[in-house]
């Protein structure tokens, strides 16, 4: 019997493009998908915060079981569908740890993007200081130099190694995020080639929101 997957997401949402590239990695590419208007605070409708208190998205229900955390929900389909579709986990204990190792610390570099990206929409225009946008800009260039160097020393091609893994589909759309707001592929070479490559991917492909498809950005390009 089929299972009942529903996905609340929004347009834009590297969260919710993490759950989205998991499911089509998983072959579940049959689910549910309710899209919603973030400009319409539809986020905030009935029908999410019933499910998710929030009202953030992705919001995700798989049959009675609602999982909000973005990680959450990825780690949940590849331990529930583990012989179906493609294998996220390395299976030794030293590659699994890489991979957590990682996959957690691309929390830390999506923080840090957002502290760039939303800092005039989050702070209050009277509140606003230039210094503190000079300091999150190069706390996020400093990140990224981090992940620069990693693509460069480590074995990869992928972020945790020689295969996709879930350290892959939790980071990818923060690096694919910080690319279409315009980063420079020359400053961060190893990086774009791991964006490039990944990109053609079928899960991501598919799912790539249609909104970054025009390449105009220019917010990150003195990063
Ligand atoms: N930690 C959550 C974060 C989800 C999140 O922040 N979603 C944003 C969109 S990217 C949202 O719904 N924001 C609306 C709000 O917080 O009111 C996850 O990874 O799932």
């Amino acid at each position: 019997m089929a299972q009942e997957i529903v996905l609340y997401w929004g347009e834009g949402s590297t969260p919710c493009w993490r759950v989205m590239i998991a499911l089509e990695e998983k072959g579940l590419s049959n689910y549910t998908s309710k899209r919603l208007a973030f400009e319409k605070m539809e986020h905030k409708s009935a029908e999410v915060m019933a499910l998710n208190p929030r009202g953030q998205l992705p919001t995700f229900k798989f049959e009675e079981k609602i999982i909000n955390e973005s990680c959450a929900a990825c780690m949940f389909l590849e331990c529930k569908f583990k012989d179906q579709g493609n294998q996220l986990t390395p299976t030794s204990c030293d590659e699994k740890a890489k991979m957590f190792q990682r996959l957690f610390e691309g929390l830390t570099l999506g923080q840090k993007l957002g502290e760039v990206i939303y800092y005039d929409w989050k702070v209050p225009e009277g509140e606003r200081h230039e210094s503190a946008k000079t300091r999150n800009r190069e706390a996020l260039r400093a990140e990224l130099q981090l992940w620069e160097g990693y693509m460069a020393k480590e074995t990869g091609p992928y972020i945790a190694g020689k295969t996709f893994s879930l350290a892959d589909v939790i980071i990818f759309p923060s690096i694919a995020y910080a690319f279409y707001l315009g980063l420079c592929p020359k400053r961060f070479p190893k990086l774009a080639q791991y964006h490039d490559m990944v990109k053609e991917r079928p899960s991501i492909n598919k799912t790539w929101f249609s909104a970054w498809k025009d390449n105009n950005k220019d917010t990150l390009k003195d990063i």
